[in-house]
């Protein structure tokens, strides 16, 4: 993309109602604009950045075996009296009526919704284990929207549900969301930790939240030390292996490692005092098993071996995709602005021409953008006929990890200069040699 056709609305000034980094530099950046309380567009560049995010979401759910497949944002007040929540969701949830009266609802969540589709469609055990899964905006009238899409009111969320015919499978299922939530995680550059949570509204007793740790976190958090230095790194794990994803899920969770929700302060004294650690997270994602709790209530049942009829044992499991990038933000800025991991960055790299105009600087930006094309990545290319100040700022503030800039002086002794957006390193090398380490990095990703 050139950069004088592509629709990057940057802000020079710091919006004062931001509190917090990661919102201020989402609307400096052009990638959000606030269209009501807690109700986002997403701007080209912050919905590159959200399909990429999804993308890693996507991989990685179907890694393990998991089905995509997509509900509407709509449902059926009936529906979720069926399980009792119409009642007991309360304000959090948006109700709507349509032109016939009918109750609706904007989906907070979608556990009434699959079990629906799974009772319809599934009635023999040996349909079983199935995880089922969608990305999909959903609305929550928060009573404190805020801290941009951090907590908004329509955000984008992955929920999957597992329906297993005992609690045993349905534990595998939770242990393999467990392991494949990890990676996805990581892939991001971003170490989320497993923690003992509160199941609320959804219900049930297992449940953990992933909490990146943060100063702007919304959850207090007290954990051992040594969670933050275990990894799933390159393991290959076989999503099928119940013995290999139990194990990851007691390595991930027998130290303490709790929200302030279930926090206990005699457990936590038992962590040597050198390892206790109280910190403020930002959960990015929860895995609930709630056994029969709707496939009693709704009738979602299958024939099992014995020819008897049983309910379902089910979880579901969420990530909080658009908070996903607040909290990538959070944790990958400086003060100059974003610092995009290359997994989920909106370009590759950025080209900066100092001397827009000038036929040789023209014609070797020209060449590197269709090189880097050619390639199959994706260039942003800064042609504008700006100050070679502002086409840095601008840079930096969007964050691209590698920039690549090119003027006439260095052209004269035949190199340009690349630079890292992470250590601000600077190397000078023939455009070819700038092609290669560039393909290089993201050809490992
Ligand atoms: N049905 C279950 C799992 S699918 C569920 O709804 N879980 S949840 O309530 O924990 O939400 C899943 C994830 O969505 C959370 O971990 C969080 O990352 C994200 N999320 C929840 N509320 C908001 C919000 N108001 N704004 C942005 N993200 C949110």
């Amino acid at each position: 993309m050139r950069l004088s056709r592509y629709f990057l609305p940057v802000l020079k000034e710091t919006p004062a109602d931001a509190q917090i980094a990661s919102h201020r530099l989402m609307l400096r950046a052009g990638m959000i604009r606030q269209q009501s309380a807690g109700i986002y567009s997403w701007l080209p560049l912050g919905y590159k950045v959200l399909k990429k995010v999804e993308n890693i979401v996507h991989q990685e759910q179907q890694r393990v075996g998991h089905i995509p497949l997509l509900m509407p944002t709509l449902q059926s007040a009936d529906l979720w009296r069926e399980s009792g929540r119409y009642d007991a969701y309360g304000d959090e949830m948006l109700r709507i009526s349509d032109r016939q009266g009918r109750e609706m609802l904007y989906g907070p969540t979608n556990e009434e919704m699959i079990t629906d589709i799974f009772r319809a469609h599934v009635g023999s055990y040996k349909d079983l284990p199935l995880t089922l899964y969608h990305i999909q905006w959903k609305f929550r009238d928060e009573v404190r929207p805020r801290f941009g899409v951090m907590r908004g009111r329509e955000f984008l969320m992955k929920d999957g549900y597992n329906f297993d015919l005992t609690k045993e499978d349905a534990m595998h299922a939770y242990n393999r969301h467990l392991v494949s939530y990890l990676r996805t995680y990581e892939r991001m550059g971003l170490q989320a930790i497993p923690m003992r949570a509160d199941s609320g509204p959804i219900g049930g007793d297992d449940t953990h939240e992933f909490l990146v740790l943060a100063d702007t976190g919304e959850s207090e958090v007290f954990y051992d030390k040594g969670v933050t230095d275990i990894k799933l790194g390159e393991r290959d794990i076989d999503p099928y292996d119940v013995d290999q994803c139990r194990g990851v899920m007691e390595e991930f969770t027998s130290l303490y490692a709790r929200t302030d929700e279930t926090h206990d302060a005699d457990e936590f004294a038992k962590v040597p005092a050198d390892r206790q650690m109280t910190a403020r997270g930002i959960e990015v994602g929860q895995i609930f098993y709630f056994g029969t709790k709707y496939s009693e209530s709704m009738g979602a049942e299958v024939v099992g071996q014995d020819g008897k009829k049983t309910p379902v044992h089910m979880g579901s499991h969420g990530i909080g995709v658009s908070r996903l990038l607040g909290a990538l933000i959070e944790a990958n800025h400086d003060d100059k602005g974003i610092i995009w991991p290359e997994g989920v960055t909106p370009f590759h790299v950025g080209i900066v021409n100092l001397k827009q105009g000038d036929e040789e600087a023209d014609g070797a930006c020209d060449a590197l953008y269709k090189s880097f094309q050619a390639l199959g990545l994706d260039p942003l290319y800064d042609d504008r006929k700006e100050r070679a100040g502002g086409k840095f700022a601008t840079m930096d503030l969007i964050g691209l990890p590698w920039r690549i800039t090119v003027g006439p002086r260095g052209l004269k002794n035949g190199v340009v200069e690349v630079t890292s957006r992470r250590t601000g390193a600077s190397e000078e090398m023939t455009p070819e040699l700038a092609i290669e380490k560039i393909a290089k990095i993201y050809a490992e990703l």
